[in-house]
């Protein structure tokens, strides 16, 4: 997998620099474009299984999976057939469609906590309409949001955000309406009493408490014992909302997501990547009193041509059908742990200080001293220190994360020889 001579860039660079004139940053979404770990992002040719290709023919283990969303691994045959037979059915209809409804159901039963489910196209939808239902449904203004936490680039949510937005060094966007970023109150990941604080503090005023149950936008960090189980206690004392955004780790951490895994039952939830099995979906659900507050059952706004798209929804069945299949979730867990102890070795035989965060098969290497546990954490880590490891793992032929603040994912489709071979490539890039 290594190679003694850099690999060639010709192409991505050609196509990068006409990319630039065309498009701000040359990139459709800032994290992708290298600017967190510095040089010039490559550009896809093409994606099987656990690999992917550049526009110059060069490989790569993926672990970055679309950012989530290829828990299957890329071009998955029967994804790939289920979205032609869809495509050739027709692509859009803007109206309803059987597909919404198997796809609709596969949620609901996954997730006992949404008890009717709304799909949107984008993570960044569903989270702005979560926003907008919790107001709707509790008829107060603020809401509570972590340091480091990132739900899409709706208004209220780019407060101290994390994602693109923390890697590029800008907590808050220009163009944010001051008075949407008033309400939106700040508190740290996995400190109750930060929580408690603000609820005291804004007695009978706040919607809702949006958390990624796994923070998955500052880097992996694993809740606390107790934080989710306090802040399902404290919004239900205030009379608060509590919004869990799986977008990252619904179908990811478990079947059922994080609220399965750490039995945590929220009002309300968002998904996106997985249940698109790669193609532009988001959802959000939750209890039927608040879902039925949404358009047309209630006065709660929310449309979207594109909602449902059929091609979208055939993806997104099919790869929860393979998903739901006995042992998936095992295998990934030991995937996951599989890598994640071989880094650590690596590291650790190069007397290189790091935390390996780690939730299933999603996982973050922090080049930091101690305990990764929020955000005041996740901003000490060595960030030119990840960026040199980044581009030498790019060398020795493994593609992760091109910032030090996002998850690397592994497929159902990475092998134990690959994993391995990222592990020897990680070992020696350290040497
Ligand atoms: N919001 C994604 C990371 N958590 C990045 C999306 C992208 O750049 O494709």
């Amino acid at each position: 997998m290594s190679s003694s001579s850099p690999r060639k860039r010709n192409k991505s660079s050609q196509l990068y620099a006409a990319a630039r004139k065309l498009m701000p940053g040359g990139v459709n979404s800032p994290a992708r474009s290298w600017r967190g770990v510095g040089g010039e992002p490559l550009f896809i040719a093409s994606g099987k299984g656990p690999r992917i290709w550049d526009a110059d023919g060069n490989e790569y283990l993926d672990y970055v999976c679309s950012w989530g969303p290829l828990i299957l691994g890329h071009a998955h045959p029967e994804v790939v057939a289920a979205v032609k037979a869809a495509v050739d059915m027709g692509s859009s209809f803007g109206a309803p469609t059987e597909l919404e409804n198997r796809l609709a159901q596969l949620v609901v039963d996954a997730f006992p906590s949404m008890e009717m489910v709304r799909f949107v196209s984008s993570g960044t939808e569903a989270g702005m309409s979560v926003l907008r239902l919790a107001r709707a449904y509790t008829g107060r203004d603020k809401i509570i949001k972590f340091d480091g936490g990132y739900h899409g680039h709706a208004d209220a949510l780019l407060v101290a955000a994390g994602s693109g937005a923390a890697t590029h060094g800008v907590p808050d966007s220009a163009g944010v309406n001051r008075s949407f970023a008033r309400d939106t109150l700040m508190a740290q990941y996995n400190d109750l009493d930060s929580v408690e604080a603000l609820l005291d503090s804004n007695p009978g005023q706040v919607a809702c408490v949006i958390v990624e149950p796994v923070a998955g936008n500052m880097g992996v960090v694993p809740p606390a014992r107790g934080f989710l189980e306090g802040l399902r206690d404290l919004t239900s004392k205030h009379g608060a909302l509590l919004a869990f955004d799986e977008v990252i780790t619904g179908f990811r951490v478990a079947y059922g997501g994080a609220q399965h895994l750490y039995g945590v039952r929220p009002d309300i939830t968002c998904l996106g990547k997985i249940i698109g099995g790669g193609m532009p979906v988001g959802a959000y659900g939750g209890r039927r009193d608040i879902m039925e507050k949404v358009s047309p059952l209630g006065p709660m706004y929310q449309a979207g041509t594109l909602s449902g798209n059929p091609v979208a929804m055939a993806a997104g069945v099919k790869t929860l059908e393979l998903l739901k299949k006995p042992g998936v979730y095992e295998d990934l867990e030991r995937s996951g742990a599989r890598l994640a102890d071989g880094l650590r070795k690596a590291f650790a035989k190069a007397e290189v200080p790091v935390r390996v965060n780690r939730v299933g098969s999603m996982m973050t290497v922090f080049f930091n001293l101690g305990e990764v546990t929020g955000w005041p954490a996740v901003s000490r880590s060595d960030k030119q220190a990840y960026a040199r490891f980044f581009h030498q793992m790019i060398e020795e032929g493994s593609y992760l994360p091109p910032s030090p603040f996002e998850a690397m994912f592994v497929s159902t489709a990475h092998t134990d020889a690959d994993l391995d071979a990222t592990i020897t490539a990680a070992a020696r890039a350290l040497s």
